[in-house]
């Protein structure tokens, strides 16, 4: 028998409409097989970490049920990226339509070419940590601890919680 799990996906885009990409995501999200969305934090906008050069950031933490495994999906939020635009190559720190980052899934803890869970940079994060703060208080990252003590430990980077409707 297979039981879902849950799952915490950040999203992020800084090039085009990201107001209209990101709903636009948490829907494909609400259409991925096996799964059901929970719940979509507030949006914020953040600057961008790596390369200031790039415009700010509109970020979002969304939570989801699944019977999809890790690896399968991680491969639908791929889909999901190129389907927004979003072409991944050689360049780490370049602008983009859409970034979907697979952060926590249940209490799994796993280090592969493909995939690191938690999400090996998600403790530095303020435009991460924060959004999953407001939508999962208490929750344990495999790993790392309470996810209050993560956001009182990780610098503030001019994060921006932003009020409906977004200008
Ligand atoms: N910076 C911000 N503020 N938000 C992001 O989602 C984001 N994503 C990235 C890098 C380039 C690290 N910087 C970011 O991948």
């Amino acid at each position: 028998m297979q039981w879902y799990k849950t799952a915490y996906i950040g999203l992020g885009s800084n090039l085009g409409d990201s107001r209209a990409i990101l709903d636009s995501a948490v829907h494909a999200l609400s259409l991925l097989p096996a799964t059901r969305l929970q719940v979509i934090s507030s949006f914020y906008r953040s600057p961008p970490l790596g390369d200031y050069g790039q415009p700010d950031y509109l970020n979002a933490v969304a939570s989801i049920s699944t019977m999809l495994d890790p690896n399968v999906l991680l491969d639908s939020l791929l889909t999901i990226e190129r389907e927004h635009g979003r072409v991944r190559g050689p360049q780490r720190w370049i602008a983009r339509t859409l970034d979907l980052d697979l952060l926590v899934y249940d209490d799994f803890v796993m280090q592969t070419d493909e995939l690191w869970l938690p999400h090996r940079e998600m403790y530095k994060r303020d435009f991460v940590l924060v959004p999953l703060l407001e939508i999962a208080p208490g929750l344990t990252v495999p790993g790392y601890g309470k996810i209050e003590s993560m956001v009182e430990k990780c610098p503030r980077r001019g994060l921006e919680r932003l009020v409906e409707p977004v200008e």
